[in-house]
């Protein structure tokens, strides 16, 4: 009895613009569109192998070598999608292998360390789901397989494409309008890199599904956000991307993050997703473009305290020359950057 079997990666993405609450919690539907960019292929990735065959007497899913269940209402709705379109696809030609009906073996690996703290539900999904549409030879768009994606985890609709990625919220009651396309090709603006500085491995004590339900409940900055703040920003981010203006782009970037943490400060109770030393890498960020004169780093934080700083890679020395100062110096990050020791760092390095 034949296997068929095929592979695929997806890298993690971090949003610029922010994806935090939903309008429809089954379907996955977001209260706003956002913006991403996605790591290089070799980077954060997952890679996930799937095998179909008759003769396998169930679905079963290996994560990380370890036997997990695949029962999760968000995953059984993804394997029903891309079983329907493989059906549909089977009925118009006879000579196609019956898969729709066979059972699944899929194994799925993470190249970082899944406790590290860093977005891994989103490279995890897009790359599931891109790896059945290839076995099941879908016909399908990229963007029509992110909405597939999205059903098992919003940010995962983004990862289906590299580069920078924007995630059209949609206005359809099915989902039908609720996609992830191309903003602009990786590219279209090769130097820009990220750096992620891991601030704590420790696993975050609101999950992302729960705490953006608890915003969209309790929050009233959530309102002016979602109505006010990110229509203009996803427009103005997608044109400083359009036109590789990093000052704009960094800036967008530096005030999303502060925006989305500042509605979950005020949801009530409180959430805290950034710590002391979050708050101390952005606060040397600003120094370090103030030290410049030109904006060379941006930060973002996601549903936890660990920092990506997007930066140009032909500003990488400058950059890092601060970062590792800052280590050092401090053996950890509780710096505070005097003139006297931004001067000191002038004749220290000759940039
Ligand atoms: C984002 N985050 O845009 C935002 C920023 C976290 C902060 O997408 O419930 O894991 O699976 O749709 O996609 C994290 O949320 O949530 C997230 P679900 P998801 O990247």
């Amino acid at each position: 009895m034949a296997i068929y079997t095929v592979s695929k990666t997806a890298p993690v993405n971090i949003a610029t613009l922010k994806y935090w609450g939903k309008r429809d919690k089954n379907l996955n539907l977001p209260t706003n569109s956002s913006i991403s960019v996605t790591l290089a292929q070799d980077d954060l990735r997952t890679l996930t192998s799937v095998a179909t065959s008759e003769t396998f007497s169930q679905d079963q899913l290996w994560l990380n070598g370890k036997l997990e269940s695949l029962e999760s209402e968000r995953t059984q709705q993804c394997l029903q999608d891309l079983r329907n379109l493989r059906s549909k696809l089977e009925a118009g030609d006879s000579s196609l292998p019956p898969m729709s009906k066979w059972n699944l073996h899929i194994v799925s690996e993470n190249n970082f360390p899944t406790a590290a703290g860093l977005a891994s539900s989103a490279a995890g999904f897009a790359a599931l789901v891109a790896a059945i549409a290839k076995l099941y030879e879908l016909p399908e768009s990229a963007s029509e397989i992110s909405k597939i994606a999205r059903k098992g985890s919003g940010s995962a609709c983004r990862s289906l494409f590299g580069g920078y990625v924007a995630w059209e919220m949609g206005s359809e009651a099915d989902g039908s309008d609720s996609k992830a396309v191309e903003v602009a090709s990786q590219s279209h603006w090769p130097d820009m890199k990220a750096a992620i500085l891991v601030v704590s491995a420790a696993k975050k004590d609101t999950p992302s599904t729960s705490g953006m339900q608890h915003t969209v409940a309790t929050s009233d900055l959530f309102q002016e956000r979602i109505r006010n703040v990110v229509p203009k920003r996803f427009e103005e981010m997608k044109q400083a991307i359009q036109s590789r203006d990093f000052a704009s782009f960094a800036e967008l970037t530096m005030r999303d993050s502060n925006s989305f943490h500042a509605t979950c400060l005020d949801s009530y109770p409180p959430i805290f997703y950034m710590n002391d030393t979050s708050r101390q890498i952005v606060k040397l960020c600003h120094q370090i473009n103030a030290f410049y004169k030109e904006t060379i780093v941006a930060y973002t934080f996601d549903a936890g305290p660990n920092a990506v700083l997007y930066y140009l890679e032909q500003n990488e020395t400058k950059l890092m020359a601060f970062i590792y100062q800052a280590f050092q110096r401090n053996s950890g990050w509780d710096s505070k950057f005097s003139a006297k020791d931004l001067a000191a760092f002038e004749e220290h390095f000759t940039f």
